[in-house]
């Protein structure tokens, strides 16, 4: 949530609230937000600076002048003393009399990271150890009319981490905890703190272990009556009527009678007297919405959403209320027993949906600086993609609500982890319930939301610990004695297979829950190929496979599988000097945290491409490398439907400007990927594949209607000649794969035809097309590519921004718009293959550069792929 943002709005709330000043037991609830006039300071020094707050230290140091760009070439090492020193935050605020008059008074932190003591008026009331959670108290007592002072000490993290450590007497393992670079040499402490998994480095982040206020904070003075949760349970559904229970929970003051109702907008759907009892109290009211419309995703209908509120009265005065906008529909993982195996996809209102998305990261290393703008982009970005799922991945946090209020609005379905990553975690009895906190605290926020498709325990650990096959896994059981593997064993059983499943059973019923991702079934482990559960196919990439094997190793539901690219020039640009411009520089490789990455990319691109002749080139033929890659991973996935259900890619966003498997950088720039993805996740696409000298060709679709198509194919060389054809009626089938069409390549073009030409397959509905496909019969590296292609441009203002026509008299290989910094903005297409003789319009939306006037014109910087060898 963007800092200002809040600022502005909770400040103006806090003044109104204060200022209007509340009678004396009145009985609606004022909530009074406390973001202004922080201060922070290092303990144990003496200058306080100001702080923004929701904030992290680092923020505020740079804000301060006292730190320079993390970001920046390699600055990032300079900064790990932070996270030894403990940190104060401090402000002061001014409550009256009518204030204090209220019955109660309770402070809410929404979220502070992580360890923190929190004193007010120099009385301690609460210690704070968990990322994940809120925290609230009854403060009253301590509070005093005018002026009040609140203090929150921040343990240093690692410090607290080494504690536990030392304590329990063994490192546990946590893979990506860059605990070197932290200068804490093995002492891996990231899985000791509830804290986000990613502030202690990945494999495309950096480590910047901050602390800080995450999420806002405020009082809130009530009287009688606080509605402290609201759960819109569906209970059933069916095209006549939506039965549903508002589970309710209240505080109470007194043993009184009030009074609980159900809106809809303006519509009262239920109204029931409560029998108050002083304390926690819940109550349930039935209610039923006549004819209800569905929460659908895009490709199936509208994600319709209706506006709830429960309002909460006593003595005939209203006292409490809170609305949710809830989704109508059933959603179940199918995991139907067939011959191979189970099945294992997504069943929404009744309908098998193959889930089309990305595997989604936190978007900034430090947090409390994402604006609404970057989630709508990010969303928005989704979307233009045609996906229709993303899954929160658990080495980060769970996320903010207006991300997953955005998925609601937009059809965006989520796969919600638990935050819990490829490392094993403590199993002691005070960490085991700060587990469970955390997961009811999360659960009963996010259970109202439609987007929400399932939950799944963690990232990776149980295919990482292999707890079932000795010689399987990542090594890290061999590593214990038998008493330790027990009780790390233990800890896990205790956190994935117990605490959780019975928090998502009791607090989101009917919710689905899967232990880890990937997963198989009880008892085994997932594999590159298992046939049942979700696999994470790593084998392109890790274990250097070429990219048809994409095809070779399908699951059911291939919930990750990726491909790295460095981010375009613009943002290398943003954290190097001209001095760093090799990959091998000690500023690239800082911001390449794979080990292997580097030497991945460079073996990968030589089997496809010529060596680009520069680093601009190296940058761009590298997106075109992923881009191909993921293609074909796509491809291969949808076209083994319904077998396979699910193509998650690994990963859509990044923290920081970086090299990594990203789809859209930190800049929320698109990658060559994203277009590609675009096209890959369209309704219906056909796919093209080579093998032992024999293409086969097929269809599939996403639509819930057969139809008749015609698949047209043209061999054209690239000035434009047809070389061969041929068309065909084909069937396009309902919600499923189906082949097109097999035969011999050598029936098209002899092998050196083949490097002169490209195969463009069209699938028609009547006449018109409904998509494209160029197939190239041998790798990009062998191709005949003419050079020095001229690509002629025109451009016209439109409403929206700018129209690109585009044209060429020879075959143009993956045309790469690209305009300047300051006219920034988004093309429809990019990336793509211009053909000979072919004219293609592309629009250009501009960024909301804010406080420049809107563009006047744009200057293009065409590149091609024949310009790069
Ligand atoms: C997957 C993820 C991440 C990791 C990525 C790339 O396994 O779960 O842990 O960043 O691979 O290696």
């Amino acid at each position: 949530m963007n800092k200002n943002s809040w600022h502005s709005a909770l400040i103006a709330l806090a003044v109104l609230l204060v200022g209007a000043g509340c009678k004396t037991q009145s009985t609606m609830m004022t909530t009074v937000y406390l973001n202004d006039n922080w201060t922070f300071r290092q303990q144990g020094q003496t200058n306080w600076m100001a702080a923004v707050i929701p904030g992290t230290v680092h923020t505020d140091l740079i804000a301060n002048g006292k730190i320079s760009d993390p970001f920046f070439r390699t600055n990032e090492k300079d900064l790990q003393w932070i996270d030894k020193a403990n940190w104060e935050y401090q402000t002061s605020f001014e409550v009256d009399e009518d204030f204090l008059a209220h019955q109660s008074i309770d402070l809410e932190c929404l979220g502070l990271d992580t360890y923190a003591d929190v004193y007010l008026n120099d009385s301690l009331v609460f210690l704070a150890d968990n990322f994940f959670l809120s925290w609230e108290k009854e403060v009253k007592k301590w509070l005093k009319p005018g002026k009040n002072h609140l203090r929150i000490l921040f343990h240093s993290p690692t410090q607290m981490g080494l504690h536990k450590l030392e304590e329990l007497g063994y490192a546990l393992p946590a893979t990506n905890d860059q605990s070197e670079l932290g200068g804490m040499g093995d002492k891996r402490v990231s899985v000791f703190l509830r804290k986000p998994g990613y502030h202690f480095g990945w494999d495309w982040g950096p480590r910047l272990v901050s602390s800080g206020i995450s999420r806002p904070i405020r009082l809130k003075a009530w009287n009688h009556l606080k509605l402290t949760d609201v759960f819109f349970q569906q209970n059933s559904l069916s095209d006549e009527k939506a039965a549903l229970t508002a589970r309710c929970n209240v505080s109470s003051t007194s043993d009184e009678e009030g009074l609980l109702q159900i809106w809809y907008r303006d519509t009262l759907l239920a109204s029931q007297t409560v029998a108050l009892q002083v304390g926690e109290n819940e109550f349930h009211v039935p209610f039923s919405i006549a004819h209800p419309q569905r929460w659908w995703t895009k490709e199936l209908g509208t994600p319709f959403l209706y506006e709830l509120s429960a309002k909460l009265s006593f003595r005939r005065e209203l006292c409490d209320e809170q609305s949710h906008r809830i989704g109508l529909r059933s959603i179940r993982v199918v995991q139907t027993p067939d011959e191979k195996g189970s099945s294992f996809y997504l069943e929404l209102n009744g309908q098998p949906i193959f889930s089309k998305g990305a595997n989604y990261i936190p978007n900034d290393i430090f947090q409390t600086r994402v604006t609404e703008d970057n989630y709508r982009q990010v969303v928005a970005s989704a979307v233009d993609a045609n996906m229709n799922l993303l899954r929160v991945w658990g080495g980060g946090f769970y996320e903010e609500d207006f991300f997953y209020e955005l998925c609601d609005e937009n059809g965006i379905l989520v796969w919600q982890d638990f935050m819990f990553a490829c490392s094993m975690y403590p199993g002691d009895v005070a960490f085991l319930r700060s587990v469970e906190q955390e997961a009811v605290y999360n659960v009963k926020r996010l259970r109202n939301h439609p987007c929400i498709a399932l939950w799944c325990g963690n990232n990776e650990i149980d295919v990482a610990w292999a707890q079932y096959q000795e010689f399987s896994g990542w090594g890290w059981k061999q590593q214990y004695n038998n008493q330790q593997r027990k009780d790390i064993w233990q800890a896990y059983d205790a956190i994935f297979h117990k605490t959780l499943p019975t928090v998502v059973g009791a607090y989101h019923p009917g919710a689905f829950y899967w232990p880890s991702s990937p997963y198989a079934k009880p008892g085994t482990h997932a594999t590159n190929n298992t046939p049942s559960g979700d696999i994470h196919y790593w084998g392109v990439w890790h274990a250097e496979h070429p990219f048809t094997a994409y095809y070779d190793n399908i699951g059911r539901y291939m919930s990750e599988y990726g491909f790295q690219s460095f981010p375009e020039w613009k943002t290398v640009e943003s954290y190097t000097t001209p001095q760093d411009w090799d990959i091998e520089s000690e500023v690239m490789a800082a911001h390449q945290r794979s080990g292997i990455g580097n030497l991945r990319i460079r073996s990968y691109m030589q089997q496809h491409y010529q060596t680009p002749n520069d680093f601009r080139n190296l940058l761009y033929v590298g997106q075109l490398l992923q881009a191909e890659g993921i293609k074909m991973a796509i491809e291969a996935h949808r076209s083994a439907m319904p077998y396979c259900m699910g193509s998650l890619y690994w990963q859509i966003n990044d923290v920081w400007p970086v090299a990594s498997w990203s789809s859209t950088d930190y800049f929320q720039r698109w990658k060559a990927v994203h277009y590609f993805v675009k096209k890959s996740f369209a309704p219906v696409i056909t796919t093209a594949l080579i093998t032992d000298g024999q293409l086969k060709l097929k269809v599939v679709s996403d639509r819930r209607e057969a139809a008749e198509g015609k698949l047209s194919l043209r061999l054209v060389d690239f000035s434009g000649q047809v070389r061969w054809e041929k068309d065909t009626t084909v069937q396009i089938p309902a919600n499923t794969a189906l082949e097109m069409m097999s035969l011999p390549v050598a029936e098209i073009a002899d092998s050196n035809l083949a490097k002169l030409c490209v195969l463009v397959a069209e699938l028609k509905e009547k006449e018109q097309l409904v998509f494209r496909n160029l197939v190239y019969l041998v790798a990009p590296k062998k191709l005949l590519l003419p050079k020095n292609v001229l690509v002629q441009q025109e451009i016209f203002p439109t409403p929206e921004g700018f129209l690109i026509r585009l044209t060429s008299a020879f075959l143009a290989k993956n045309v790469y718009l690209e305009t300047s910094k300051e006219q920034e903005g988004l093309f429809s297409d990019n990336y793509f293959d211009l053909l000979p003789g072919e004219t293609v319009e592309v629009r250009f939306r501009p960024k909301n550069i804010s406080g420049k006037l809107p563009l006047q014109a744009i200057d293009l910087t065409i590149t091609s792929l024949e310009k790069t060898y």
